[in-house]
């Protein structure tokens, strides 16, 4: 036991959304036209053809059905297949930072905590907008919240890294309570020509107030009985977007400065070190498997989490013990596990257990075991 609880959730989902179809017609209009463009290289051998998308692909692999994204029209323009999001003024409200307070207003009303009660920020993502100054600061600045900020990325794992590290600063007296946000525009480092993974990512926030059970005032709140985190490195999740891209011009603008993976040596790795990693922490914590009411998922691929709670709970998971949101967010990185938590907890009783989990590049893991209260 912590002492430490989850008080609210909050979630903001973009405008609009991009289904496989529309997504699938976007691609292979890109690729009709790369042929036929290169047609006379294809023909001599110099360069290969481009493969179609297909729907059917994307859902069998992944359960991947639709996505949301902060901008539709760019992603699906075949000539520019990316989100276009203007710049803003440096004293407007950067579109992370503004996503991040809508997702942490309705945490914070869920938490009943106003700014006043608030003593940190954390911004957890995979995809920030800029190095500095934090977006954790801005948000801070824009909700009227004292203390101090930080931003953190551990890839998928941002999230769960990001409450353990609340929960201890928070058992330590460094702060009352503290909000967590996990901002996502992915469609900003997602390579839409990219056949292997145009399909996978969408955008979104979502947000969680951790603070000491004592000041808690509501009703549906969830207490952390331990939290288990770890790292592998791994080459197979990659992007070398960054701060030396300026010393290698050379470098601008080529594949390896978006997102980048080895899909299914990602999933064949990172099943059983997930599976393992969770066995082991609910073991340490004296929680066998099958007592688990609920498993808050990673939501990057349906078989992925189907895997993970066999092996968890020793059996196949019934409907509704692992929810699955990926089908209409798809990956959202570090909010995944959250969006399935805000959602799938409200029919939970007092004493019941659960655990969210996440998981990605690096490779990272995190593990946080709850009660409801
Ligand atoms: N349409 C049709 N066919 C396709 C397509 C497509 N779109 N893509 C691939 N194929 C074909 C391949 O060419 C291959 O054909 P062949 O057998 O003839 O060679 C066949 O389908 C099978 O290909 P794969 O083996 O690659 O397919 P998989 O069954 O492995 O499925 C997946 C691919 C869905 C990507 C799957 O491997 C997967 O989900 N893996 C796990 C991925 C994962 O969890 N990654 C974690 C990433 S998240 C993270 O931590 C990073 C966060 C950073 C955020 C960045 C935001 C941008």
């Amino acid at each position: 036991m912590t002492g430490i609880v989850i008080s609210g959730t909050g979630l903001y989902t973009p405008p609009h959304s991009i289904s496989n179809e529309e997504l699938v017609t976007s691609f292979n209009n890109y690729v009709e036209r790369y042929n036929s463009e290169h047609a006379v290289a294809i023909a001599n051998g110099a360069i290969e053809a481009l493969q179609p998308s297909s729907v059917e692909f994307i859902v069998k692999a992944s359960g991947i059905q639709a996505r949301y994204v902060v901008e539709k029209e760019g992603v699906l323009n075949p000539d520019i297949m990316a989100p276009r999001i203007p710049e803003r003024a440096n004293d407007e409200i950067s579109v992370l930072a503004e996503m991040a307070v809508a997702a942490a207003q309705e945490a914070m009303r869920q938490a009943h905590k106003t700014a006043a009660d608030i003593d940190a920020v954390i911004v957890a993502c995979s995809n920030s907008q800029r190095p500095y100054p934090a977006i954790a600061i801005e948000v801070q600045n824009a909700l009227g919240i004292e203390g101090f900020g930080f931003d953190m990325n551990v890839a998928c794992s941002s999230a769960t890294f990001g409450m353990q590290a609340a929960a201890d600063m928070i058992s330590a007296g460094h702060a009352r309570a503290i909000l967590i946000v996990n901002p996502e525009i992915c469609s900003g480092h997602l390579n839409f020509r990219n056949r292997n993974c145009h399909f996978i990512f969408g955008d979104v926030a979502t947000a969680i107030v951790l603070e000491k059970k004592e000041t808690c005032t509501v009703a549906d709140a969830f207490e952390i009985i331990g939290t288990k985190l770890q790292t592998k490195f791994s080459n197979n999740i990659r992007n070398n977007f960054g701060f030396l891209n300026n010393a290698a011009p050379e470098g601008i603008g080529q594949p390896d400065k978006l997102f980048m993976q080895e899909g299914l040596k990602v999933f064949k790795e990172v099943v059983p070190m997930v599976s393992d990693m969770i066995t082991s922490h609910l073991q340490s914590l004296d929680v066998p498997g099958k007592n688990l009411r609920r498993l808050w998922l990673h939501q990057a691929n349906i078989h992925m989490n189907e895997l993970i709670g066999k092996r968890v709970l020793g059996r196949e998971p019934q409907e509704g013990e692992a929810p699955v949101i990926l089908n209409e967010y798809a990956n959202t990185s570090s909010a995944g596990s959250i969006i399935a938590f805000h959602k799938y907890h409200q029919d939970m009783k007092s004493g019941d257990l659960g655990i969210i989990c996440s998981f990605g590049a690096g490779y990272s893991a995190g593990s946080v075991v709850l009660r409801k209260v």
